[in-house]
């Protein structure tokens, strides 16, 4: 039962409100739908799959390790690769890509064939149909190549070297792995162990058969070290540079060595930091990539790896297998749950200004919320964390569960911010000296240039960028400071400041990441963003930024990026960007409004200070109107990112952005 809000009489209320005249009940609503979905635990589990990459490279794991799902599994799977094939037969890189790639379709291929597809198969035909008038395999992007050597279905020669003696270099050699971002680090040590192992599955009949369906029966005679440089136009996001083409020169000359002289100390050391990965994050892995490549290390190990893969096997399935609306698939990470929290709680605080949601029905919702946030925070630094190039982690906050391990810069600070949000109501609450270690954290993450970078700080100059090998990724080489991450670090060491006044050092600290942020501006006033699509979610972190740090209304940034929004609102008083505004760096106009991103702008605005009254009405208008009678709003185009080119579904943003921007709106005009 709810108790009814007061609702202000109508004659106080400026015209925009009475231009939308159900946001108490649209606000109500929401919050009532965010109590359903909660979970037990206080999160809000939700589908986290898009990417294309990651769940051929499990079922091949699978497989290898005659680990096959059950026959209603296997229905699931493939009904989710054949909900997203396209028209034309193939698969994009990510689920709503808007053109083909060799890199997942050829390994899609393999999966549901792996799987028992007849290759007769109407839509295995047209994939095929596709995968040979696109050049076949020999063009896929490196990391389909390598997955498809470990199936025997490409051979070692074909690939550019990954010599795992980069491992033994002195730590301060340039092209030491420890500069690399860390998660382009930990998909390139497994690999490293399996290239220098040459490790293959033995050769089947179905494997033999499935090397003429891939090469329209020419793999006899494929001279693969002729091929090396082969990538499909449709997979050539990232051509290869000249730097580049000698580092693979110079890892030829490595590859050359008598292998005697380092290669079994090389493999070794790569297998130390294999197994200390697994190690710290309970199994979990930093991400679905090497999640499955640590485990086919394993696999390989026969024997000797037989416990670390039996760990790692059923961890694996829980945490990133995802039963969705169209099929079972891998998601991107073992889940969001902290990160979709951390914002929820925040949407569901921006309501009490409005006075429209009872508290009664907050509070067990935000009770809940709080023991998650308290239960995940990390508490302790790696073992030696030096010798492994980690940095610290007590006090930081996860992506998505303690377990995993790994703090992130924006998750610590968001964690933060609720945890100074809701501090003081619920019991047993987080310890003070434990919301000091996530201030001193966020502080060690600093970089140079002010801003903050997303698990570590930068270590290499955006040069090390040139020898990015994966083709279809953008920025994956180097740990770049990013204006969602500052942002999110300048709003939190604000909150810390007004928490432990005088304590920390924190004026200078946060003018540097404001300076960091403004020069991110671009010329037409907008910010890009580079882990949400894309101009809305990087200017509404900016705006709010620097207006929490005191910006005026009238501070030119602040007027200018309002000023870009507004340019880009739709008639219907939405914003809607594409997918591929983020591959291309520049606005594309999507098809339809978005609510996300809709939300961001909407609150961008009203942070910004934005005297366009009908123009937020209207923003305003378009989100509640597009609420479902339960409270929820409707799936929608993709609106995470990574690495500009693959979008990931963040499920639950469609829940709460609108709700938290509608607070905002409706508490600035109340
Ligand atoms: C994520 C998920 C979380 C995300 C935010 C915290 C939201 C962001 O603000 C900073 C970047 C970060 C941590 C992020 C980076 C890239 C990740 C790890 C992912 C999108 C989840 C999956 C993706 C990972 C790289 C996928 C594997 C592919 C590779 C190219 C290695």
């Amino acid at each position: 039962m709810f108790v009814q809000p007061r609702t202000p009489s109508s004659t106080t209320l400026p015209p925009s409100v009475l231009e939308v005249p159900d946001v108490t009940q649209t606000l109500r609503r929401a919050v009532d739908n965010l109590a359903r979905l909660q979970a037990p635990s206080g999160s809000w589990p939700a589908d986290y799959g898009g990417p294309m990459f990651l769940l051929p490279m499990w079922v091949a794991l699978a497989w290898a390790a005659k680990r096959l799902p059950d026959a209603a599994r296997t229905e699931r799977l493939l009904t989710y690769f054949r909900s997203v094939q396209r028209a034309d037969g193939s698969i994009g890189l990510h689920a709503e890509s808007t053109s083909g790639s060799m890199f997942t379709t050829a390994l899609s291929y393999v999966s549901m064939r792996l799987l028992g597809v007849d290759p007769g198969d109407a839509g295995l035909t047209r994939m095929r149909g596709w995968i040979h008038d696109h050049g076949t395999p020999l063009g896929a992007a490196s990391w389909g190549k390598f997955t498809l050597c470990l199936l025997g279905l490409a051979e070692w020669d074909g690939l550019h070297p990954l010599p795992p003696e980069l491992w033994l270099l002195p730590r301060d050699a340039p092209l030491h792995p420890s500069k690399l971002w860390c998660h382009a680090r930990q998909v390139y040590l497994p690999m490293a162990w399996l290239y220098g192992s040459r490790a293959t599955v033995p050769l089947t009949p179905l494997l033999a058969a499935l090397r003429e369906e891939l090469y329209a029966g020419r793999y006899a005679t494929i001279d693969w070290k002729r091929e090396r440089d082969t990538v499909s136009k449709a997979d050539d996001y990232r051509p290869a540079t000249a730097a580049l083409a000698a580092a693979n020169q110079a890892q030829r000359v490595i590859e050359k060595l008598p292998k005697v002289l380092f290669r079994q100390r090389a493999l070794d050391e790569c297998l130390h930091h294999i197994r200390y990965e697994d190690a710290v994050t309970s199994d979990l892995d930093i991400g679905p990539v090497n999640a499955v490549l640590n485990m086919f290390v394993h696999h390989f190990r026969g024997e000797a790896g037989r416990a670390d893969f039996e760990r790692g096997w059923p961890k694996f399935d829980q945490a990133y297998l995802w039963d969705g609306h169209d099929g079972l698939k891998m998601q991107g990470y073992n889940s969001s749950e902290l990160w979709d929290l951390a914002f929820t709680v925040q949407a569901l605080e921006a309501t009490r200004a409005t006075n429209a949601v009872p508290d009664s029905l907050l509070a067990p919702v935000l009770e809940k919320a709080h023991a998650f946030l308290r239960d995940n925070q990390i508490l302790d630094d790696v073992p030696e964390p030096e010798r492994h190039y980690r940095h610290r982690s007590k006090g930081g906050w996860p992506f998505s569960t303690r377990a995993h391990g790994w703090p992130i810069t924006d998750c610590t600070a968001e964690g933060l911010r609720c945890a100074l949000l809701l501090e003081g109501r619920f019991t047993p609450a987080i310890p003070t000296s434990l919301l000091r270690d996530a201030v001193s954290l966020m502080l060690s993450w600093q970089n140079d240039d002010g801003g903050w970078a997303t698990y570590e700080k930068k270590r290499a100059g955006g040069w090390l960028e040139s020898l990015n090998p994966s083709q279809v990724f953008g920025d994956i080489m180097v740990d770049y400071s990013y204006v969602e991450c500052t942002s999110a670090c300048v709003q939190a060491l604000l909150a810390a400041k007004a928490r432990f006044p005088g304590r920390f050092d924190l004026e200078a600290r946060i003018a540097r990441g404001l300076d960091f942020i403004r020069s991110q501006q671009r010329p037409d006033g907008s910010f890009e963003g580079s882990w949400a699509v894309c101009f809305t979610y990087g200017t509404w972190f900016a705006v709010k930024a620097l207006r929490a740090a005191g910006a005026s209304d009238d501070d030119p940034a602040v007027r200018r990026a309002a000023a870009f929004l507004l340019g880009k609102q739709r008639p219907d008083g939405s914003w809607s960007e594409a997918g591929d505004t983020c591959r291309e760096r520049r606005w594309v106009e999507g098809e339809h409004g978005q609510v996300a991103q809709t939300s961001w702008a909407l609150s961008a605005l009203v942070h910004a200070g934005c005297t366009d009254e009908a123009a937020m009405a209207r923003a305003a208008r378009f989100l509640a109107g597009r609420q479902e009678r339960d409270g929820s709003w409707a799936r929608e185009p993709l609106v995470g990112v990574f690495n500009r080119t693959c979008l990931i579904n963040y499920d639950n943003y469609r829940h709460l952005f609108p709700l938290w921007a509608l607070a905002e709106w409706r508490a600035r005009s109340a």
